[in-house]
């Protein structure tokens, strides 16, 4: 009864409009499968009320069995026959999608675009070809092939990669590079989270990846690489939002971890760099591994825009 409503504005129960080819292929096997299910919910069920009304008791005294059937050779082959064909049926077009949803479309005429994605506690951390760093908020070319290298640090838990416009879940496992891609035509956000229960802030590891026309995005990449060798921009307040502040609070105020709006540490970049390389006692060094000009960046947003929380 609730599946039209549910379907009508898609409250969650069917998967959203797939925007890249992959996304498409699970989509439609959703549905393949589905097709199978409701038909078979709809006979079990029908039949279930069918047999209530028609083998009720009636006068029958109560502890007298019904009439004993024996033998239906027809009856038994059919319902063993019917299920095997739905099961190749759900096999065979299972494994004609499949390709289309792991396999990276070669490059098109305006080539590929590689970012690495490190799932992290608590934040998504993505890295171009050109060396520029984002958190959390991905931004990628329209109808470009991106390929998605997935991993986590050593010292970090598993992590999963989900935009589910954009295509299903990959693992970020600590060691191991996962694969996967999207390539989509629509600019506009696509927004995703962490599909791995990862500890205490799992539920606010969310990601999106921002989709823009390809000049849109050329432009900002560029802009992003010169900033970042100046030692500053975006990246220093993406840092401190998407990193610390999932512990800390925005205005430092704290939350999982204590306060720190005020803390002298934050005013000190060799205190930061020696803080979030190594970690401190119960925090974990959230930037080991960090190039420089990371950790750089968040000193010097932190000197411009000191926490000063409640
Ligand atoms: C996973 C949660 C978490 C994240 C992410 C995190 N912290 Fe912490 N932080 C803590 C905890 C917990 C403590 C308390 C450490 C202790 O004393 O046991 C702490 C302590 C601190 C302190 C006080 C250190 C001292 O001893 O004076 C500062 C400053 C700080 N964090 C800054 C940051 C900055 C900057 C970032 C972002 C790069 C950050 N934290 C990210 C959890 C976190
Ligand atoms: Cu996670």
């Amino acid at each position: 009864m609730l599946a039209p409503i549910a379907v009508a504005d898609n409250g969650g129960f069917t998967p959203v409009a797939p925007e890249s080819p992959n996304a498409e292929g699970i989509r439609d096997s959703y549905v393949f499968v589905s097709i199978f299910v409701l038909a078979i919910f709809v006979l079990v069920q029908g039949l279930l009320i069918a047999f209530i009304v028609k083998y009720r008791r009636r006068k029958r005294p109560r502890f007298e069995d019904g009439a004993p059937i024996h033998g239906a050779a027809r009856l038994e082959l059919l319902w063993t026959a019917i299920p095997v064909v739905i099961l190749f049926l759900i096999g065979a077009f299972v494994f004609i999608e499949l390709p289309g949803i792991k396999n990276i479309p070669s490059a098109g005429a305006s080539g590929q675009l590689e970012i690495t994605v490190t799932g992290r506690q608590f934040y998504w951390q993505y890295e171009y070809p050109n060396g520029v760093i984002a958190i959390d908020t991905m931004r990628a070319p329209a109808g470009v092939p991106v390929r998605l290298e997935v991993t986590a640090p050593d010292s970090d838990v598993i992590h999963s990669w989900w935009i589910p416009a954009l295509g299903g879940k990959i693992d970020a496992i600590p060691g191991t590079v996962n694969e996967t891609w999207f390539e989509a035509e629509n600019p506009g956000t696509y927004t995703g989270q962490c599909a791995e229960l990862c500890g205490l802030e799992h539920a606010n590891m969310l990601a999106s990846v921002e989709l823009m026309p390809e000049a849109e995005f050329a432009a900002w990449l560029e802009q992003r690489r010169r900033e970042q060798g100046s030692g500053g921009g975006e990246l220093g307040k993406e840092t401190w939002e998407g990193v610390c502040a999932k512990c800390h609070g925005l205005a430092g105020e704290g939350g999982i971890g204590p306060r720190v709006a005020g803390s002298i540490v934050l005013a000190d970049p060799d205190a930061i760099e020696n803080l979030v390389r190594n970690g401190r006692r119960t925090m974990p060094a959230v930037g080991s591994g960090w190039r420089s000009e990371q950790v750089e960046a968040l000193a010097k947003y932190l000197k411009e825009n000191p926490p000063s929380g409640p």
